[in-house]
């Protein structure tokens, strides 16, 4: 039986991973991190009683911490490691740089050392989640693995650091270590701050009258959206390779923040008028065809631009080529973007009407107010 190690198992990643090695026989290790709530939601259907050795095991960890994450390698020898853990928010790393820099750079050196210290580095492979946000400011389009890097936040300097040091690992050790450099993609298990699953739930919840407006960043960001489900897959089999090499995961599709507002709400059956430009433009209901917004009036305002999160330097536009994993390694992604944005309206519906009913009988739910 194989054994994987997973960095940010309690992650959106990190849980789909769990399951795909679970289902290919894996014994899977995840790393949490304490927290004064219960924080391992997305795995929870996965997770077994503890005292029955089940195949899926967590132990306490934190990627700021070397000894801790030595002591677990060493305990647990991994096959494969892969590191999903880090402060992965764009604009909150621009609020905390420091500790961005602390997790998502130097957290991967640790894991990089943790592997040589303790003399694996032939035996344990080593997958690093890079990122699309290293072509920042693009110099070439579609992006590939060729094309330069113009970094454009704390998180993707960090995430720069965390590319390189994995490259270097392998060519001064020869540890297979490679780095997945992945376009953004996300789920119904996507963070409620990320602009996907802000819409997907934002909508869900104006429709169903528990908020009245959201309030939105730059509705002109392009980007490259896949399903999670889909990459996590090519993660897994980057590290079956003969040879360790960099892979960029991406659709090789683009489309832009508003544009993925309309598909939203066409899936709670209302079509939006987007009125003004900039820091001035909201979006009006238009028209309402079907009854899963029952909240709504044609007319209603459901959505405002606040500068509040434009960010001090924006990545504009990002868009993949993929070509390389569909040579190399026959991947191709399987869910379309706008089948996934069906499927998280889908998710994120059930989730308003349940918190509606509650409330319709008086049990008010509290409401995380989230930002960003
Ligand atoms: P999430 O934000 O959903 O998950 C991040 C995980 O990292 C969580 O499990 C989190 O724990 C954990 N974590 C945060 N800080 C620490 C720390 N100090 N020590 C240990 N673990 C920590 O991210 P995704 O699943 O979306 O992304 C996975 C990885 O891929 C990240 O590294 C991200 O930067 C990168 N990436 C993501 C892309 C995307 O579009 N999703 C695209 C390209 C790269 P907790 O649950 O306790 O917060
Ligand atoms: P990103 O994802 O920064 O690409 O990083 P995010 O979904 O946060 O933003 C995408 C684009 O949407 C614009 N935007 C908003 N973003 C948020 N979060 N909230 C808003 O209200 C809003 N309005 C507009 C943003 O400005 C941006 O242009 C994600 C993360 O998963 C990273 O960890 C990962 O490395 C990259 O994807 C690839």
């Amino acid at each position: 039986m194989k054994k994987a190690l997973i960095t940010g198992i309690t992650g959106q990643d990190g849980s789909y991973l769990a399951e795909f090695l679970l289902e290919k026989g894996y014994e899977v290790h995840g790393i949490k991190r304490r927290a004064s709530l219960f924080n391992t939601q997305r795995i929870d259907h996965v997770f077994q009683d503890p005292h029955e050795k089940p195949p899926l095991k967590l132990h306490y960890g934190d990627l700021s911490d070397s000894s801790n994450l030595t002591r677990l390698i060493s305990q647990i020898e991994p096959d494969e490691i892969y590191n999903l853990g880090a402060q992965s928010h764009v604009a909150v790393s621009f609020e905390a740089p420091e500790y961005t820099a602390d997790v998502d750079a130097l957290g991967t050196l640790r894991m990089l050392e943790a592997i040589r210290f303790l003399g694996l580095e032939k035996r344990t492979r080593f997958y690093q989640a890079s990122t699309s946000e290293l072509y920042g400011l693009v110099q070439e389009t579609p992006q590939r693995e060729t094309t330069p890097f113009h970094p454009r936040s704390p998180y993707a300097v960090a995430k720069l650091y965390a590319y390189w040091i994995t490259v270097n690992y392998r060519e001064a050790y020869g540890m297979f270590a490679c780095n997945g450099i992945l376009f953004n993609h996300e789920s119904p298990r996507r963070g409620e701050t990320f602009v996907t699953r802000k819409i997907t739930r934002g909508l869900a919840n104006i429709a169903q009258g528990i908020d009245r407006c959201l309030y939105m960043g730059n509705l002109d960001a392009l980007r490259d959206w896949g399903h999670a489900r889909d990459y996590v897959r090519m993660q897994w089999m980057m590290l079956q390779c003969d040879e360790p090499e960099d892979f960029v995961i991406a659709t090789g599709k683009q489309y832009s923040v508003r544009q993925f507002l309309i598909w939203a709400a066409a899936e709670l059956g209302l079509e939006l008028e987007f009125r003004g430009s900039g820091v001035d433009e909201i979006a009006v209901v238009a028209a309402i065809n079907g009854n899963d917004a029952p909240a709504l009036k044609v007319g209603n305002v459901i959505l405002k631009v606040d500068p509040r999160y434009f960010r001090p330097a924006e990545v504009e536009t990002l868009l993949g080529d993929p070509s390389k994993a569909h040579q190399k390694l026959g991947w191709q992604p399987q869910i379309t973007v706008q089948e996934m944005c069906a499927e998280m309206v889908a998710a994120d519906l059930e989730i308003a009407r349940r918190h509606a009913l509650l409330d319709s009988h008086g049990i008010a739910p509290a409401v995380a107010i989230e930002d960003n």
